[in-house]
């Protein structure tokens, strides 16, 4: 039988070490079939029971939910982009001030000017940090820097007697333009076949916007998505394929399963559509192919002519359990995937 002196006990060490015996340390005990297995965890590595109190909690609150930072979208005429006018809005609910610094990383075809965040957010109140993204060189597809994925990541802090609290936050930066609707004198047939589309229709998305935090997107062999838009005889018409590494279809449409996700704002009611495999109606038909789904879907336009909003996406269902959605434009941000109807 073994018998274990603790190293500080009832009182104190000189702490001169683990190879001496003297360290403030826990003791782990496994118990396994042959006995009992002893450990000793360093208290250095082990952290301290009040990092979260009621001295810091609504600091670690609004820090944790991130709403002291928000980066606008910004939206243009015209799809390259010289530069945009890109306001970082910080706000502090707190009566302590809230320090905010950090670098903003470009790409290679654009820049922020500043570089660097250092500021002080004074005691309930917001500051707009007046940012701009210039082109270096060109003028940059603004198609090109949303699928570049580039963002903004900036650390808050802060001191309260109980000890610093930081966090970093990384916001997209959203960037769009108005889009021109084409128009067609014909319309697709709605089929899940699009081979009446011309070639060159389709946009490939490959840095989705994913909405639910929990869920996990590896990348776009994962999952990743096309689409075109135009209009035709008074309709919209809306293509998606999907590109997927599993294809998790079902014949019970209700079942979890992969679905084409089509949201359209049409003189201001929002159509929202989820599709599955084997669909076919007169305004939806989705297909299914050895490299995803295609999905073809229409809706009636206004006389009016005023702007359309579209959104397009794709629910991954992988291995019966993972979930993850996928969007071309954050949903929640009501000036991006705007279209103007071309004039007849
Ligand atoms: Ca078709
Ligand atoms: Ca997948």
């Amino acid at each position: 039988m073994r018998h274990y002196v603790l190293a500080t006990t009832g009182g104190g060490s000189k702490l001169r070490g683990a190879s001496v015996g003297e360290f403030d340390h826990v003791t782990w005990v496994t118990m396994k079939p042959e006995g009992p297995s002893v450990v000793h965890l360093e208290l250095s590595g082990i952290i301290r029971d009040d990092i979260v109190s009621s001295a810091n909690e609504e600091q670690v609150d609004t820090l944790r939910s991130g709403k002291w930072l928000d980066v606008p979208a910004f939206t243009q005429d015209e799809p390259l982009l010289r530069e945009a006018e890109l306001p970082i809005k910080l706000t502090n609910p707190h009566k302590q001030p809230l320090r905010v610094t950090g670098k903003l990383h470009g790409t290679d075809a654009v820049r922020f000017e500043p570089a660097a965040v250092d500021v002080t957010v004074p005691a309930n109140g917001n500051i707009t940090v007046p940012v701009r993204l210039i082109a270096n060189r060109d003028p940059v597809s603004i198609h090109e820097l949303n699928e570049a994925d580039f963002s903004v990541t900036l650390q808050a802090t802060y001191a309260l007697k109980s000890g610093d609290v930081t966090i970093a936050d990384t916001r997209r930066v959203q960037l769009d333009w108005l889009r021109t609707l084409e128009r067609s004198d014909t319309a697709p047939t709605i089929d899940g076949d699009l081979r009446e589309w011309p070639k060159d229709a389709l946009t490939t998305i490959k840095a989705p916007v994913i909405t639910a935090a929990a869920t996990r997107w590896d990348g776009p062999g994962d999952g990743h998505f096309r689409f075109a838009a135009r209009e035709a005889q008074g309709r919209l018409f809306v293509a998606v394929q999907t590109v997927d590494d599993r294809l998790e279809t079902r014949d019970d449409e209700d079942a979890p399963q992969d679905t084409i996700l089509v949201e359209a704002v049409i003189d201001g009611k929002t159509l929202s559509i989820e599709a599955v495999a084997g669909t076919k109606t007169d305004d939806r038909a989705v297909r299914e192919t050895r490299t995803g789904l295609v999905g073809e879907f229409s809706f009636p336009l206004p006389a009016t002519r005023g702007p359309i909003r579209l959104n397009v996406g794709m629910r991954d269902r992988d291995r019966g359990i993972k979930s993850t959605v996928m969007w071309w434009r954050d949903p929640s941000v009501p000036e991006l995937g705007r279209f103007r109807r071309a004039e007849p």
